[in-house]
């Protein structure tokens, strides 16, 4: 387990724990396991949040890219999946401009499609004939991310890389294999990366003495963590 957190990981957690978006107790997820803990990004909606989460994806995206070992390839445009990945992607492409000279399109959808005017379920650049790659809230069983990857190829997009907020590290949904990698089957050898991974909230709680919380993360982690 890594002993150290960045300091972009550290001031997420902090900033996400003070609005109650990272959440410690009994939750069921969506995929019926129940969690010791919840992170839900839709609360991280203050302009000094957005600024730290932006920055902390835009960052993962920079260094990812100029990583040794397979790097994230350049890409035209971000897309954020509906709901959530909207105002992350958004602000995002943003701070990859104006930190760090990187230039992307932004694309989202609508849940609902649109029956008129311009009409379809996708907003923003056209995807089509471009590399895309898919901004998202939390990977637990993969089922959204998949979603979100079918939706860009649907409009003839190739996505060539997903980022997260956070990776629960989980097995995927055969119960075995880790759900990072079934989507990097699906879009590339390291091309899921993460600003923060089930192992730095533990390193979180440890530093911070909240064994009761520790023991029930264990305890989860080794029911549905990385074998
Ligand atoms: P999977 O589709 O199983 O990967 O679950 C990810 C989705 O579940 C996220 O996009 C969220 O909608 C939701 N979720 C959270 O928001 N936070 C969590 O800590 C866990 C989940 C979840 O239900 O697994």
């Amino acid at each position: 387990m890594a002993q150290s957190l960045q300091p972009y990981q550290l001031d997420l957690i902090e900033k996400s724990m003070s609005v109650d978006a990272l959440k410690f107790g009994s939750f069921t997820l969506k995929s019926g396991r129940v969690s010791p803990y919840f992170f839900n990004a839709g609360l991280l909606s203050t302009g000094p949040i957005l600024a730290a989460l932006s920055s902390a994806y835009a960052g993962t995206i920079a260094d990812g890219q100029i990583s040794s070992i397979n790097p994230l390839p350049q890409f035209d445009v971000l897309f954020g999946p509906a709901y959530k990945g909207i105002p992350f992607a958004a602000t995002t492409a943003l701070v990859l401009h104006t930190s760090h000279g990187i230039e992307v399109g932004l694309a989202y959808d609508r849940k609902e499609a649109k029956d008129h005017g311009e009409g379809g379920n996708m907003v923003g650049v056209s995807v089509k004939g471009r590399r895309v790659v898919v901004l998202d809230d939390v990977m637990t069983s993969g089922k959204a991310v998949r979603g979100a990857i079918e939706t860009v190829q649907r409009a003839g997009g190739e996505v060539v890389g997903v980022i997260q907020a956070l990776d629960r590290e989980e097995v995927g949904q055969d119960g075995v294999s880790s759900t990072v990698k079934e989507i990097e089957a699906l879009v590339g050898e390291g091309r899921v990366r993460s600003i923060l991974k089930m192992r730095d909230l533990l390193v979180w709680l440890e530093k911070n003495g909240m064994e009761k919380e520790l023991e029930e993360m264990r305890g989860y982690r080794d029911k549905y963590g990385l074998k």
